[in-house]
């Protein structure tokens, strides 16, 4: 709905509203380099999002008692798989096309969002993150004061540098993602707003805030954690003319031009996958309780850093090396197709394999391999895991089980980071987890500014639910 078809005063209570919200939120602070006939992230927010108010209000008031799904116990006892439960504006995904940010492809967004003004092919993830909250595409020079903007936000508090130097190496780098995270909650705007009893009209402003210093504060922290648990421990400083994806490249210590297009493309494309995977879910769970950003990605990032989501690029990449290890040198497609089976018969799942929605190859997964083709077309992992893709639907398919014998994301990742020498494979899932920040928060600012509510869905016990289907099936 346009704001044409709100009422005048509709239209009235929308102007005041704004401009109460820029006269008392600092909406130009960090604008500096933004020219003056263009908005900053915040105040193109702050002009949108008060008439989707009064839209998503209209629209429940209109269709609320609309019929949308109905649940069968499989659906219950399968992991709620399919069930319209959730709002999450920024991506769909069709389980034939794949995955839409705002409407568009990932072949779209390739050639529509804004590149770095230092050169290269790949979307800023920085313009993604605008794209995802706002709908709009940004211009060149609102994305790079949006940069500058994170980039001013990127220091760590000393509690957190002392707590990250004092973890045990061996504590995985995801567990020590999530606990810099959730340490960084001292930092939290919209707790201490909170704390004060802040109006939860301005909930928003707060819940954007505390985001985007997180999300400037991920390249400090992976780096950090990669720093310690594989190298000297010590990082470079945050260049504040650099993109966000040019200084996470440059602290982990690499500065390999290509290598920083590919952490602008892996950013971009592993943010957002809508709202049901368990890492977005997760996050938009928590945050429904009202728990600052801090605690709401950190408890997404747990969710990530599971074997079956997020932690599935590590699997991939430990699951080849020991391919590599008993093929010895052998990659034709009868040896890896008795690899695979070998998997498959020892009762686990072949990693980087299958999807909960996706019925077709992830075109995450072909935007990652046409970089390959287009960067190191001869690399030797590269090679294996193309001859991977020609093998494994067949296998996975006569094995019977999956619904999906596709590649996911996650099935190529690793080999990508390990032609440029980041080959500690146990930390890919941290790269994942900065990815999935600009896809989560962007939802979680919208929550507050729409009024989202605590989620509480209904539960019984097996019990309950035998009673429940003997009833409801006698009455059918
Ligand atoms: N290898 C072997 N078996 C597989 C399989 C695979 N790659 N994918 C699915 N199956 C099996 C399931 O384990 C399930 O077996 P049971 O009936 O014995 O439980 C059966 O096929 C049906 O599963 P499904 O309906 O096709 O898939 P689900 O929606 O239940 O699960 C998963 C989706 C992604 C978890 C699943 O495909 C899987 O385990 N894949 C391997 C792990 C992986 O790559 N995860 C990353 C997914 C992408 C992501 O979230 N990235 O973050």
């Amino acid at each position: 709905m346009s704001s044409v078809l709100l009422s005048s005063s509709a239209r009235t209570s929308i102007l005041l509203r704004n401009n109460l919200f820029k006269s008392s939120l600092h909406l130009r602070a960090f604008s500096a380099s933004v020219p003056n006939n263009e908005k900053t992230l915040k105040e193109t927010f702050a002009d949108i999002y008060p008439a989707k108010v009064d839209q998503i209000k209209d629209f429940k008031k209109k269709y609320g008692d609309v019929v949308i799904d109905n649940v069968t116990l499989s659906q219950t006892y399968g992991g709620m798989r399919g069930i319209k439960s959730l709002v999450w504006e920024g991506s769909v995904l069709d389980p034939n096309e794949g995955i839409r940010f705002r409407g568009k492809t990932i072949p779209e967004i390739q050639k529509l969002l804004p590149k770095a003004s230092s050169g290269g092919s790949e979307p800023l993830p920085e313009s993604i993150f605008w794209l995802l909250l706002t709908g709009e595409v940004p211009t060149d020079s609102q994305v790079k004061a949006f940069s500058a903007d994170l980039a001013s936000r990127s220091q760590l508090p000393d509690h957190v540098l002392a707590l990250l130097d004092s973890l045990p190496k061996n504590l995985h780098p995801m567990a020590q993602f999530s606990i810099a995270v959730t340490a960084l909650e001292s930092e939290s705007k919209f707790a201490k707003a909170y704390a004060q009893g802040v109006n939860k009209k301005e909930y928003w402003n707060y819940t954007f805030e505390d985001s985007l210093d997180l999300l400037g504060k991920l390249p400090m922290i992976a780096s950090k954690i990669y720093r310690n648990v594989f190298k000297d421990g010590k990082i470079s400083k945050i260049d504040q003319n650099a993109d966000y994806s040019k200084n996470l490249a440059n602290l982990l210590g690499f500065t390999n031009t290509d290598f920083v297009e590919l952490m602008r493309l892996y950013l971009t494309i592993h943010s957002d996958h809508e709202g049901g995977n368990v890492s977005a879910h997760t996050t938009h769970l928590v945050g429904s309780a009202l728990s600052s950003p801090y605690l709401s990605l950190a408890a997404g990032l747990n969710g990530l850093a599971g074997p079956l989501h997020g932690r599935a690029n590590q699997e991939v990449l430990e699951w080849l090396f020991k391919l590599r290890e008993e093929v010895k040198g052998d990659y034709s497609k009868e040896t890896i197709e008795k690899y695979l089976w070998d998997t498959l018969n020892s009762g686990r799942v072949v990693p980087g394999y299958g999807h909960a929605v996706l019925r077709k190859t992830d075109p995450r997964y072909t935007a990652q391999r046409e970089f390959a083709l287009k960067h190191f077309p001869d690399y030797e992992l590269f090679r294996l895991v193309s001859t991977i893709y020609d093998v494994a639907p067949g296998v996975l398919t006569k094995h019977g089980k999956t619904k999906n014998p596709w590649p996911n994301v996650d099935s190529h990742s690793g080999v990508l980071l390990q032609y440029y020498g980041l080959t500690e494979a146990s930390f890919y899932t941290v790269l994942f987890g900065v990815a999935r920040a600009f896809g989560v928060l962007p939802q979680l600012i919208m929550d507050r500014a729409y009024g989202a509510a605590i989620e509480r869905p209904k539960s019984f016990s097996t019990e309950k639910y035998k009673e429940l289907s003997n009833q409801l099936s006698t009455n059918q």
